[in-house]
Formats: C-alpha cells, sequence, structure tokens
C-alpha cells in the first residue's frame, strides 16, 4: 500500500505516494490530492526511489573512526557540552542546522539552545537561503510572513520572477504557470536574471539585469507607478506609514536606472507598463534576490510596489518568496535562526522572552541574538566556540569561504556531526558522527512556500543503528540534565507542544497560530492531512491570505515602506574582473549526497561547469569543453568551460553542487567571498569578483567502469554515477607516458582483465577497454583534445554483451555503429532521452513538445525537459532557416 508523504527535496513541498515492493525496490508518484502537486512531480521527484538505497550511509554513531553505542556516543556529547559551557560560558557552545530537518527536530534544537542552555547559538543554513526575505518581511509586516498562495500564480494576470530559476528550482510551480498559461495566454510573465535560464522559455520579456540591479529597477518602478498614477492611495493611507520617504529615495532619473540595471529605455518601459496595467501581479523571487549584499533591499524594494498598489493579500496578487528547501520555513517558524526566538517571537522582545521563558519553564533564556552563519563559523576559527553540532547540512560544502570553514572546524576542539551519509566533506571533519534517519524513515512535519504544513512519512526502516533527529537532541538534553522538558516519545507530542506554543498569550497579535492543534493525539497527527497556518484553536480558518486589509503585525497595525537607497556601484577589481554567479541545476541537489547515487538525475548535467559568454571565452582563449580555472582570493576551482550567449559578457556562472567527493577541486565556495548583507547576514553568494583562466592540459580524458573508480591522478577530474557503474572526466598537465600501466591502475583491474588497445598516431590517441571473458570491465579514451566520443553511447556499453570482435572493437573505436545510433546528451532524466533522438523526431516533423513526447516519450512523465525539448525544436528551426 502506497503511503502518502512529503517530497524531501524543494519548498514545493509536492505531496508522494510511496510504495514499497517485495524485492524491497520502492517506486513513487505525484499525490493527486495534494494541493501544492495535484499529483505533478519533477524529475527529482520522480528519482526519489534510486536515492533511498542504503549506500554509502552512516550507520553506527561513530567517535573517531570507532563505532560505538549510542550510549557512548551522546554521553560523550553531553559530557563535553556540559564542560565546555561550565568552562566558557553558554555562547562558547553552537548548533547549526538545517531546512531539511523536521519542524520537530528543529523545535527540540532550539528549545535546547535557547532556552535550556541560554545562547542564541543556533542558526541554520536557511542563513544561506532565506535570511534576506524574513528581514525585508519584518521590516514591511513586522513578522516574517508569506501573505499568499501557490493558486495566486494561476489567478494572476502578471507573473514577475526575480532571481529565480523556476523550471529548474521549483519545477511543479513553474508546471502550474505553464499550465495555466496553456489556459489562458493573457497571463503574462516577466522574468529578471542575468541569465537566459531554463525558465525564459516561459517568459514574454526577460530582462538580462546586470548582478545586483534589482534595487534600481524596483525604485524606477515604484517611481514610474506614481508618475503614472496607478497607486492605491487608499490603501496606503490606511494600512501603511512611510510612503513619501520611500517615494522620497527613489530618485526621477530613468537614466541612472538604465545605467544600474544595464537594461535599455525600451526594456524598462515595458516592464513598467506591464506591471501598471496588471493589477493582479505576482512578484515572485528566490536567490537571486535574497543572496546578495543588498538582498533585503532588494526585498523591501519589491514589496514597496506591492504595497503602494494594494497588490497584496489578494487573489492573483502579492509579493511571494519562494522557499528552497523542504522545511525552510518550518525552521523559521521554531525560531531556528540565530535572531529570532520561537513561534515568530523575537528575541529582542523582553515580553516574546518572558512568555516562552514561562512556557517553556526554562531556567535560563537568551535575551539576545546569538551568531548568524558567516559570524559563527569566523567564531569557531578564533576559538570563541569550541564545540559545535552540526546537523543535516554541508558546510564544508555549502558556505562561503568553505576551505576557511573546512580549516575552522579543523581546529575546532569538539565537532559533532548528524548526517546520513558517512562520508561528506563535513562528517570527514567530526569528532563524533551521528547516523540519523533519512527521508522515508523518518516522521514529521514539514512547512512549504505557501505555509502549508504536510507530514513526511515512514514508510522504510531505518538501516543499521540510524536514529531520528529529534531523538539525539533529546537525549543529549537528558544527559545535559533537563530530562523533564525533554521527555517526548514521538515527533506527535513535540507537534503538540509546538502548537499550543504558537498559542500561548497570543490573541490575534502573532501572525504565526495553529492552536488547533495543541494537544493533537498520535492517531490524529498520523492521518493529519496537509493544511495552511494561521489555523487558531476553535476558529474556522480565517483566510488563507494575509494583509488584503492590512493587519500587519507592528505595533500600530500598519505596514512600513522602506526607503530604500540606490545601492553604490560596486568598486571593479582589476586582478578580478569577472563576477562569480552560482547556483543550481535542474538534477542535483545541493551537495549532491542524495542525488549523486540516481544514474538518471546524473545524466542530465555530468560535470561542473562555468558558464561563459562568446566574447570572453574568444578574449580568454578559452573553447567550450575546455577547463578553466575560476579562482578569487580566497581559493580556487577547476570546472568544464560552458560557452553561451544565455551569459552576459563579464560574468560567470557555476553550480554549487559537486564536492571532494565528486570532483578533484570544484567546490565553488571555497572560491565565494564570505561578505553578507548588513541586515540579514546572508551571504552574497552570486557575486563574487572572480579572474578566470584556461587550465592548460596535455591530457583529456573519459572512462566508464563497473566499480567506483579510485581517485585519479589528475588536477581535473569529476566522477558520476551511470546505470552499470561510473563515469569519469578527467584533464591533466602531462600525457601518461605508460598509457596501458596508466588505465589498469584508473580501472583497479584485475590481472586476468583483456586489455584491447587502440591508437591513433596521427591525433596521438589512445583508446583502452577491458575485458572480463566478453564482459566489458571499463574502457580509457585519452587524447590532447576533449575527448569527442558519445557518452550516451559509451555507457550504455558497459551493460551490453561483447562476444563478437567487432563490437569489441567498437568500443575502443568509440564511435557507434550504424546499428547503434547515438542517443547525445540525456534530456528526458525520466525515460532516458537523448538530445539526438530528439532532434531526429524533430527533423521527421514532430514540431511541438506534445509531438516530441508521442514520438519518443520524452517530457511526458514529470515534464520537467520540456522546456530544454522547446529549446532543441527552436534551434532546429533556425537550422533548417539558415
Ligand atoms: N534542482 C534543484 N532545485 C532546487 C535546489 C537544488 O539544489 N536543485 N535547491 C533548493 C533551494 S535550497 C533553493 S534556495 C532554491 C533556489 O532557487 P533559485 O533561487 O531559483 O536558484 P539559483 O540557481 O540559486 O538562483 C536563481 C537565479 O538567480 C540569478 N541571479 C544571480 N544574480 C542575480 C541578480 O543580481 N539579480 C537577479 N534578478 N537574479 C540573479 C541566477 O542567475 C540564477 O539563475 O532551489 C531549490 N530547488
Ligand atoms: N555558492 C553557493 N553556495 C550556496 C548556495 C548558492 O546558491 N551558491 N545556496 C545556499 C543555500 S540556498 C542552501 S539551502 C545551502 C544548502 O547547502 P547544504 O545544506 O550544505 O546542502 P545539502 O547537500 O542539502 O546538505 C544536507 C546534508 O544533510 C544530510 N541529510 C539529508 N537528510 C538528512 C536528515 O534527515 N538528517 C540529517 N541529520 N542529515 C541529513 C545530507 O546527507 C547532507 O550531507 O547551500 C547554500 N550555499
Ligand atoms: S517540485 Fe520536485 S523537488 Fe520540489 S517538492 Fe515537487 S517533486 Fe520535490
Ligand atoms: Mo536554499
Amino acid at each position: 500500500m502506497a503511503v502518502c508523504t512529503t517530497c524531501p527535496y524543494c519548498g514545493v513541498g509536492c505531496g508522494v505516494l510511496a510504495t514499497v515492493h517485495p524485492d524491497g525496490a520502492v517506486t513513487v508518484k505525484g499525490d493527486p490530492d495534494h494541493p501544492a502537486n495535484f499529483g505533478r512531480l519533477c524529475s527529482k521527484g520522480s528519482a526519489l526511489g534510486e536515492t533511498v538505497n542504503t549506500d554509502g550511509r552512516l550507520l553506527n554513531p561513530r567517535i573517531g573512526d570507532r563505532a560505538v553505542s549510542w550510549d557512548e556516543a551522546l554521553a560523550q556529547v553531553a559530557d563535553r557540552f556540559v564542560a565546555t559551557i561550565r568552562d566558557y560560558g553558554p555562547d562558547s557552545v553552537a548548533f547549526y542546522v538545517s531546512g531539511q530537518i523536521t519542524t520537530e527536530d528543529y523545535y527540540v534544537a532550539n528549545k535546547l539552545m535557547k532556552g535550556f542552555i541560554g545562547s542564541a547559538n543556533i542558526d541554520t543554513n536557511s542563513r544561506l537561503c532565506m535570511a534576506s526575505s524574513v528581514a525585508g518581511h519584518r521590516r514591511a509586516f513586522g513578522s516574517d510572513t508569506v501573505p499568499g498562495s501557490y493558486e495566486d500564480l494561476e489567478q494572476a494576470d502578471l507573473i514577475v520572477l526575480v532571481g529565480s530559476n523556476l523550471a529548474w528550482c521549483h519545477p511543479v510551480l513553474y508546471q502550474r504557470i505553464a499550465a495555466a498559461r496553456n489556459k489562458r495566454p493573457d497571463l503574462k510573465v516577466v522574468l529578471i536574471d542575468p541569465r537566459r535560464t531554463m525558465t525564459a522559455d516561459i517568459a514574454d520579456l526577460h530582462l538580462a539585469i546586470r548582478p545586483d540591479g534589482d534595487v534600481s529597477l524596483f525604485l524606477g518602478l515604484l517611481r514610474y507607478l506614481a508618475d503614472h498614477d496607478k497607486l492605491d492611495l487608499d490603501y496606503i493611507e490606511a494600512h501603511t506609514n512611510g510612503f513619501e520617504e520611500a517615494l522620497e529615495t527613489c530618485g526621477h532619473a530613468p537614466v541612472a536606472v538604465a545605467a544600474a540595471t544595464g537594461l535599455s529605455q525600451d526594456e524598462l518601459q515595458r516592464f513598467y507598463a506591464l506591471f501598471a496595467d496588471a493589477e493582479k501581479t505576482v512578484t515572485v523571487y528566490s536567490q537571486g534576490v535574497n543572496q546578495s549584499v543588498v538582498g533585503t533591499d532588494k526585498v523591501n524594494a519589491i514589496i514597496n510596489c506591492h504595497l503602494a498598489t494594494g497588490r497584496i493579500g489578494r487573489p492573483g496578487m502579492g509579493p511571494f518568496s519562494v522557499t528552497g528547501q523542504p522545511n525552510a520555513m518550518g525552521g523559521r517558524e521554531v525560531g531556528g535562526l540565530a535572531n529570532m526566538l520561537a513561534a515568530h517571537m523575537d528575541i529582542e522582545n523582553p515580553e516574546h522572552c518572558d512568555t516562552v521563558g514561562r512556557f517553556w519553564s526554562a531556567p535560563t533564556i537568551a535575551d539576545r541574538a546569538g551568531l548568524k552563519a558567516v559570524d559563527m563559523f569566523r567564531a569557531v576559527a578564533d576559538g570563541r566556540i569550541k564545540a559545535i553540532w552540526i546537523m543535516a547540512t554541508n558546510p564544508v560544502d555549502s558556505m562561503p569561504d568553505a576551505d576557511g570553514v573546512a580549516a575552522a572546524l579543523e581546529t575546532c576542539p569538539f565537532v559533532v556531526v548528524s548526517d546520513v551519509i558517512a562520508e561528506t566533506d563535513t562528517t570527514r571533519l567530526a569528532d563524533v558522527r551521528l547516523p540519523s534517519l533519512a527521508w522515508g524513515e523518518k516522521d514529521g512535519t514539514v512547512t512549504n512556500s505557501e505555509r502549508r504544513i504536510s507530514r513526511q512519512r515512514t514508510f522504510l526502516e531505518g538501516p543499521g543503528e540510524a536514529r531520528a533527529d529529534w531523538w539525539q537532541m533529546a537525549e543529549v538534553a537528558k544527559r545535559m540534565g533537563f530530562g523533564h522538558a525533554f521527555d517526548w516519545t514521538s515527533p506527535a507530542e513535540i507537534f503538540s507542544e509546538y502548537a499550543a506554543l504558537t498559542a500561548f498569550e497570543n490573541n490575534g497579535v502573532r501572525d504565526l497560530d495553529i492552536g488547533a492543534y495543541a494537544g493533537i493525539e498520535s492517531d490524529a497527527y498520523n492521518s493529519l492531512k496537509p493544511f495552511q497556518w494561521p489555523q487558531p484553536a476553535g476558529v474556522s480558518p480565517i483566510s488563507s491570505r494575509f494583509f488584503a486589509n492590512g493587519g500587519f503585525f507592528t505595533p500600530d497595525r500598519k505596514a512600513r515602506f522602506v526607503a530604500v537607497k540606490t545601492p553604490a556601484k560596486p568598486v571593479e577589481q582589476d586582478a578580478y574582473p569577472f563576477v562569480l554567479n552560482t547556483g543550481r541545476i535542474r538534477d542535483h541537489w545541493h551537495t549532491m549526497t542524495r542525488t549523486g547515487k540516481s544514474p538518471r538525475l546524473s545524466g542530465h548535467i555530468a560535470e561542473p561547469f562555468a558558464e561563459l559568454h562568446p566574447g570572453d571565452a574568444d578574449r580568454l582563449g578559452v573553447a567550450d569543453a575546455d577547463i578553466v580555472e575560476v579562482s578569487s582570493d580566497r581559493g580556487v576551482a577547476r570546472v568544464r568551460a560552458l560557452v553561451t550567449e544565455r551569459q552576459l559578457p563579464g560574468a560567470v556562472f557555476v553550480p554549487m553542487h559537486w564536492t571532494d567527493q565528486f570532483s578533484a577541486c570544484a567546490r565553488i565556495d571555497a572560491v565565494v567571498a564570505p561578505v553578507t548583507d548588513p541586515h540579514s547576514g546572508q551571504p552574497a553568494s552570486k557575486a563574487t569578483a572572480v579572474v578566470v583562466r584556461r587550465y592548460v592540459a596535455a591530457l583529456f580524458g573519459f572512462a566508464i567502469m563497473a566499480g567506483k573508480p579510485n581517485r585519479p591522478d589528475a588536477d581535473y577530474w569529476t566522477i558520476g554515477r551511470i546505470a552499470a557503474g561510473w563515469r569519469l572526466e578527467f584533464a591533466h598537465s602531462q600525457y601518461p607516458e605508460d598509457v596501458e600501466n596508466f588505465a589498469r591502475k584508473l580501472l583497479g583491474l584485475r590481472e586476468r582483465a583483456q586489455l584491447l588497445v587502440f591508437r591513433d598516431g596521427r591525433r596521438g590517441d589512445h583508446r583502452i577497454a577491458a575485458f572480463e571473458e566478453s564482459r566489458l570491465a571499463g574502457v580509457v579514451y585519452l587524447s590532447t583534445q576533449p575527448v569527442a566520443v558519445s557518452r550516451s553511447w559509451a555507457i550504455e556499453q558497459l551493460a551490453a554483451d561483447h562476444d563478437d570482435l567487432s563490437a569489441r572493437w567498437r568500443v575502443v573505436a568509440g564511435r557507434p555503429g550504424a546499428d547503434m545510433p547515438d542517443k547525445g546528451a540525456i534530456i528526458c532524466a525520466c525515460f532516458g532521452v537523448g538530445a539526438n533522438e530528439i532532434e531526429g523526431a524533430v527533423r521527421s516533423g514532430c514540431d511541438t513538445v506534445e509531438a516530441v513526447g508521442k514520438a519518443t516519450c520524452a517530457g511526458t512523465n514529470c515534464g520537467s525537459c520540456k522546456s530544454e525539448i522547446r529549446e532543441i525544436i527552436d534551434d532546429c528551426r533556425i537550422v533548417a532557416a539558415e
């Protein structure tokens, strides 16, 4: 029987039906009844079944390399925390947690740190993600409230996507918008992103804005709205403060806006006119807004335009910060950020501290903000923090100045890491590793971007001795002497306590109230249906939106316009002429500990890359598929060059996903500077000054093999899962002298393996295939140029039988025979359909995405690749027209 649960990836929070089959295989489907997705799933959600295996899992608590009992591990953690607090005070310890734990896990961590240890040194990776939105909401609304709902996207006449690659990062919302647009072609979409991402596929207008030009763009919009009589003066008067000052700081000079944004007057006018004329406007924003030194100002510049037009909290209208992680919102709700208290109460507010302190019967309560992520790791580095517990996040890969973070953890006297995976770049530096239950094994609630709380349910047994994160924290709390306050036996009891806290002395003064669930019993918790907050006790849901009629959570219940100023132009640095932008790709999730297990997901984009504009590439002497080095004054990364018109000149984009577990030197956060927004403390992960150089390679290589490859001795390498084993790409400054020996070592071959070596004397290339009987054990292609063999074809050979010699020679020749066409790069992850197959379908007459789907199945399951299919159709059209 299928179990109803929630996807563990992005903040859309899709409902999933998971089935465990008798052979242990897990399959998933979209839950048709879940209001976030109504049955849809994206490529990552659809491939969940491939990622729930126990490969690489951390199975026992470990102190150093020694497997120990839970009792010993927990006692060690408690003793070291107690001793550190005794000797150096509560602020000498810290927790660094994550938007990927459940609300219950988060609640326990926050309660322990803020109410019982008495420090606010608990921060979360949401600092790197949502902090600027939180700060912007609090400045404008007095509370961290997301006012709208997903259905607003379908009801809007205009959707403005700012710094959001929705097609790849919130694919099901993207699909909902695409479907709404098909039904109602006058729904217009504007995309604001320096790169022309796949999301541009549904955009009527793409503004390739200069990095961080957003504040100027929205200041210009507010001025335009005022000049064109498009303000809602009644709303401004009744429900807001500070409008005049905010308008004052906008300036009057469209020329200045054009200069700051890099956009033409015509582009600006088109956007402003669209916004002015569409009352039903939703502005969706994400990391292109939040991850900036002016992130909070960007958020308020956007919110100002919505307040000024009264477009908030009504159907089809509102500013909409879409959250990244499955429980980014839950973390904000319980108080997982170092500058919040709990249940949307403020740490600087003595009344709130009193309220929470009494509710918890806390012996001590934190009454000032703790250290935010970047400062927290600085404090680890300089010895102020002497014990840290990291849970469900991988800061050695995801924090800016990541090498500095690694060095800090190396010197820290006591590091605890709770993770599901044994070997990550962070667990490597832990004194104590605690094995956590993973998705499918754990039980709890998560809140999605539209404030909808859904259950994650158990359908698998945890492997080895893995235990829930909340249990680990509660057990340590007991051993620290706080047993009475941490003696829950299930997540249901924690949720019930948390719900009671949201309602405690609330009486409508705080936005977050789910008092209806205080005292919930385990049966009701187990059958809990997704619901949106607020949900106070004894009241049927008041409304699913906030602020249509004011009612903000400021002292006078009015919203605040923020008089945002045009940011100063960044100082140009001759030594670092490029702006490094970083972010995500369609089929990987963050540091790849889970999506990296899936051959399907690893096939879409198999290598870390740097997107460069063709003009810049020319100047640097870089060709497509060369290796480039991207470096700042912090560190360096080596990745594959991807030369594309989609990129702006002077900018370079590198994905955040590749770690030392998957690549030689591609941790891009080693390059990102630890510069933060002054209001939110969020790192500016999208604008580091860097230099880009061609890496001069004498050797390029590509290999496939059944077993996990040994780390090659090469300056550049990347490994990835394929159906029958692994693939490896590499490059180095020297060509091997003894190629046979090189191949044997790389493939880890047994003696009896037979090698078939082919040498192209003219090009100086080598292809070496190793057979064990008729089975291909591995193949290595070496060249002085980027290896041109078809990857998808070669990968399929690993599973195929090669009993005749001509088939074997085909492998070394590296060319598919006439009977084996080359698929090209995999576009549709669900059905494994390649670019060449799609092109073939287009050439034989399929001129729509639907027709290609009929002919090849591509795009007919989750639909995440539809934009790419459309791009191939368009490209073929251009070629035909030429
Ligand atoms: N496939 C996939 N999906 C994910 C995730 C994942 O790892 N993989 N992670 C999830 C998480 S935690 C998050 S936070 C979300 C993030 O979701 P998004 O924010 O959509 O993703 P990013 O790729 O980080 O950045 C979005 C865009 O911001 C643009 N940008 C950079 N600088 C600027 C600027 O100055 N102005 C503007 N307007 N745009 C700019 C970038 O070019 C990029 O295309 O995705 C979630 N979904
Ligand atoms: N340069 C750059 N850096 C970025 C960003 C960017 O755009 N650019 N984006 C930032 C953003 S928005 C985010 S959200 C972060 C994400 O960055 P991270 O949080 O560091 O990335 P993840 O890979 O999601 O790390 C989650 C870890 O928790 C483990 N895990 C999974 N499930 C569980 C569980 O149930 N319990 C426990 N205990 N562990 C579990 C996983 O194995 C993994 O090691 O990266 C940030 N860093
Ligand atoms: S859009 Fe995809 S990754 Fe996000 S919750 Fe839905 S299925 Fe999961
Ligand atoms: Mo995020």
